[in-house]
């Protein structure tokens, strides 16, 4: 496995830089217009990943945010509404797009910390009278990013899709991290995507290509996504140098995510035996970790975070917490190093 430049970069799964393979499999790649049509790599990529979530056809698209826009906004339209998670990176990180670009509504509900919406909330959130907007979508995440990457369970989903089904509302899946949450439960990642209306995931978090998203669904919610994504201005011309690493990162770079979820037990494990730290490692299923600093301790997360970015390590703000994500290119001594320093930082006077 690679050593990090140097750097201990814990930042995010994003970070993640293409390998042997992917560099090889783009240069070599057949490509077209794939705005005409043309791009034979995009087609093989968009046929791949359909099939690999039991979906009739697929979308690719530059990043997970478009993702999610191409999928809400082709399911919805002015005066709906769309169910979302007070934690999801819809509502938290999207720069409220989806209603700036539709006119549609965020009905934000809270999130619990293991990233569901309760089911009685849900069905009482669901509206449709003369005087509301109406709810047409309810968009899950998983993994639950800001949710320590919680896995929704699969109960979970099916009880969600019977609400939505009830009550004529559709469902949407942000599954950035959809594979995490496969490898996770070993359960494959078309049963985690078939109660599903739409699903969406990336291959350049986890997955480790340098750029692209894909959004499934069937086929002739595809066709109208595509004039969607022309419409936000992400049609591709020779996307097909981006697509092939794409079909690396499907092909070759699932099941090592488990070596993640590991060292992110690894790393919850140790964090919870810091004085100082707070954080529930039972909560950390997949590959991140989210955690809180004691105030007593004299420090706070953001400071914390440039102390240690002064000892080569690098962390994000989830919040007002810490979060570090395991990745490609991690190792085990890289978690030894991390928590040898935060321990050594948080027993020492700040
Ligand atoms: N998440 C990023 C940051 O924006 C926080 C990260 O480092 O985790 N859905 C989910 C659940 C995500 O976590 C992200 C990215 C996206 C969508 C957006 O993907 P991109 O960055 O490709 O637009």
């Amino acid at each position: 496995m690679r050593e990090t430049d140097g750097l201990i970069d814990l930042r995010s799964d994003t970070v993640t830089k293409p390998t042997p393979e992917m560099r090889r499999a783009m240069a070599e790649a057949e490509v077209g217009d794939d705005v005409l049509g043309d791009d034979p790599t995009v087609r093989q990529l968009e046929e791949l990943a359909a099939a690999r979530v039991g979906k009739e056809a697929a979308l690719f698209v530059p990043s997970g945010i478009m993702a999610n826009l191409v999928s809400l906004l082709t399911l919805t339209g002015r005066h709906d509404e769309v169910i979302v998670g007070d934690q999801s990176h819809i509502y938290t990180s999207e720069v409220g797009g989806l209603s700036l670009l539709g006119s549609v509504f965020l009905h934000v509900l809270p999130n619990q910390p293991d990233g569901t919406i309760p089911l009685e909330r849900l069905r009482g959130a669901i509206r449709n009278q003369v005087y509301t907007p109406r709810t047409r979508v309810i968009s899950l995440e998983n993994t639950h990013n800001r949710c320590s990457g919680a896995v929704l369970p699969m109960e979970y989903l099916y009880a969600v899709a019977e609400v939505a089904k009830a009550n004529g509302v559709m469902l949407h899946l942000d599954g950035a991290r959809l594979f995490n949450a496969s490898v996770a439960l070993n359960v494959p990642p078309e049963e985690i995507a078939k109660p599903f209306t739409v699903v969406n995931f990336c291959f350049s978090k986890g997955l480790g290509a340098p750029v692209g998203s894909i959004v499934c669904g069937e086929r002739a919610f595809i066709q109208e996504a595509r004039r969607t994504r022309r419409m936000l201005g992400g049609g591709m011309r020779q996307a097909g140098v981006l697509a092939s690493a794409c079909i690396v990162a499907l092909n070759t770079m699932v099941e090592r995510l488990a070596e993640d979820h590991a060292l992110a037990r690894q790393l919850a494990e140790g964090l919870a035996d810091i004085s100082g730290v707070q954080i529930d490692p039972a909560r950390v299923q997949t590959n991140i970790v989210i955690f809180g600093i004691d105030p007593t301790t004299g420090w706070d997360a953001p400071r914390l975070l440039e102390r240690l970015k002064a000892e080569g390590i690098l962390l994000s703000l989830s919040g007002t917490r810490l979060r570090a994500v395991t990745h490609y290119g991690i190792t085990p001594r890289d978690i030894d190093r991390t928590l040898a320093v935060l321990r050594q930082i948080l027993q020492g006077r700040p």
